[in-house]
């Protein structure tokens, strides 16, 4: 009598005979309004899903309501401490203003709601503790979609739709949990970074007077003023690293809707979960490697490279055999490949430019060169491969070496970054789901040999 695996084993070469079978020969059937490689495949070129926000060609990227990357930069507040801080670049909170909105806030509109967001950024009590009582070895995200989710003991929203609530009033509740949330999320990012990497210890503050991004720098460590400066850092690498999150934050704050990350949230989101248990579900769509975990893995894998070639990092036949072994044993190239991207990402190349807009500072990182060289190499050995559809670098292709250059190091930490980005766009759509009353999202699912027709 054969145990529960077995029998399992025993049924799945017929069932992908048959799997083979529907994708090879039937891929461009339409079954309702899909086709049938659609359904199989990821959903791929299916407008499914409302999204306000931002949206994604192919071959531009990224824009927000219409605006490129560049266009944002122009046009959105950056810090009001101008004398001190100049090279600033836009803020992530003047981007979810944007987001949520669609309107171009003013300088002193952002200057009010950096200061709102930094008089709600204390974390709970009971986070705190919880917080503390977690493993160490616990991957920095699941902590980070654990502190999230427990914050839902906040939610006015959940507490209002209990005692009952007109449905046309639900976005206001919902804008309110995810202000809060956002406003919370640098402390949580600090405190889950002191926890894991420094025993606990308090590393920064948030500052009232200071911005949304300032204050998660601060509360990692990694200012001046307001922190214990746990890298040694320099006036100037500081203020780098605090422009470094700033645009990071901005720029990886929404990608249209489809991606892991802003689906989950939505369609979390739809059964009227509240906005904390809502985003923890994209925090955990985040943390697969096949989406915003990359962030970690390019950092390691330029390390790897790096050590694998012997430091030969303009070495075009070594870079090149080093990819090939890993193309050979099956792995994939980290950084590279989109499921809707057809060119080089421009948040990929904004992120460069940061890099190449500090020269000085950056002309001795073998890491950040080796990712240019790569961007110029790998595209040409993807081709040849010939599986990926986009050759060309993503966004977590650059972003990760500038925070490790400055002494962001510990690599699982990256996504954590990411993942208070994300909340951006995300949380914005989530509040227009509640003005349009958007119904809870229930697709229909088919089994294989109906595809197939059997
Ligand atoms: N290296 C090697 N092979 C790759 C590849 C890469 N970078 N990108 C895609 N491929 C392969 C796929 O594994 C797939 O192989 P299969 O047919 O044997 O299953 C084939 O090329 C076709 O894939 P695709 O249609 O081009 O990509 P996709 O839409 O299915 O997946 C993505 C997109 C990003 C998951 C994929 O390109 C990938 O795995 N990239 C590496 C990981 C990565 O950088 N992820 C970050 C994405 C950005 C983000 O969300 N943060």
């Amino acid at each position: 009598q054969s145990d529960l695996k077995t029998t399992l084993k025993a049924v799945i070469p017929e069932r992908l005979q048959l799997y083979s079978h529907v994708k090879k020969d039937l891929s461009s059937h339409q079954i309702g309004t899909q086709t049938v490689g659609s359904v199989i495949g990821g959903m791929r070129g299916s407008r499914a899903l409302l999204w306000e926000s931002s949206s994604v060609d192919p071959n531009k990227g990224v824009t927000f309501h219409g605006l490129t990357i560049e266009e944002c930069q122009a046009a959105l507040p950056k810090s009001k401490h101008e004398s001190t801080d100049p090279k600033s670049e836009m803020l992530p909170e003047s981007m979810f203003w944007f987001l949520l909105t669609g309107k171009l806030p003013t300088q002193s509109q952002i200057n009010t709601f950096s200061s709102e967001l930094a008089h709600k950024g204390d974390l709970p009590e009971y986070v705190v503790k919880s917080l503390d009582n977690l493993p160490k070895t616990l991957h920095p995200m699941t902590q980070l979609s654990i502190g999230i989710s427990m914050m839902n003991n906040e939610s006015v929203f959940a507490k209002a739709y209990a005692k009952g609530i007109p449905k046309t009033d639900a976005w206001e509740y919902v804008l309110d949990d995810v202000i809060n949330l956002i406003a919370k999320l640098p402390a949580l990012v600090g405190k889950i970074y002191s926890n894991t990497y420094y025993s606990g210890k308090n590393l920064g503050t948030i500052n009232m007077d200071k911005d949304w991004s300032y204050n998660m720098a601060s509360s990692m460590g990694f200012t001046l003023d307001d922190s214990v400066n746990i890298k040694d850092l320099s006036k100037s690498q500081s203020n780098d690293f605090v422009n470094l999150v700033r645009l990071y934050c901005a720029l990886h704050g929404d990608h249209e809707g489809g991606n892991v990350s802003a689906h989950a949230t939505h369609l979390v989101g739809s059964s009227l979960s509240d906005p904390f248990l809502s985003y923890s579900a994209g925090v955990q769509g985040l943390a697969g490697p096949l989406h915003g975990l990359a962030a970690q893995e390019v950092v390691r894998f330029i390390l790897e490279m790096k050590n694998a070639i012997g430091g030969d990092i303009n070495h075009k036949v070594k870079i090149e055999e080093y990819l090939w072994s890993l193309l050979n044993s099956n792995r994939v190239i980290p950084g590279y490949g989109h499921g809707v991207l057809r060119k080089a990402d421009p948040r990929f190349t904004a992120m460069i430019r940061f890099g190449d807009n500090r020269a000085e500072e950056f002309s001795k990182d073998d890491n950040l060169q080796l990712v240019k060289n790569l961007s110029a190499i790998a595209p040409s050995v993807l081709t040849e491969h010939g599986k990926t559809k986009n050759p060309y670098p993503n966004v977590d292709s650059s972003s990760g070496v500038l925070f490790y250059h400055y002494g962001l190091q510990e690599t699982l930490f990256l996504t954590v970054i990411f993942g208070a980005s994300r909340a951006l766009g995300p949380l914005s759509q989530l509040v227009w789901d509640r003005v349009y009353g958007l119904p809870i999202e229930r697709p229909t699912s088919v089994s294989l040999k109906k595809l197939a027709g059997l």
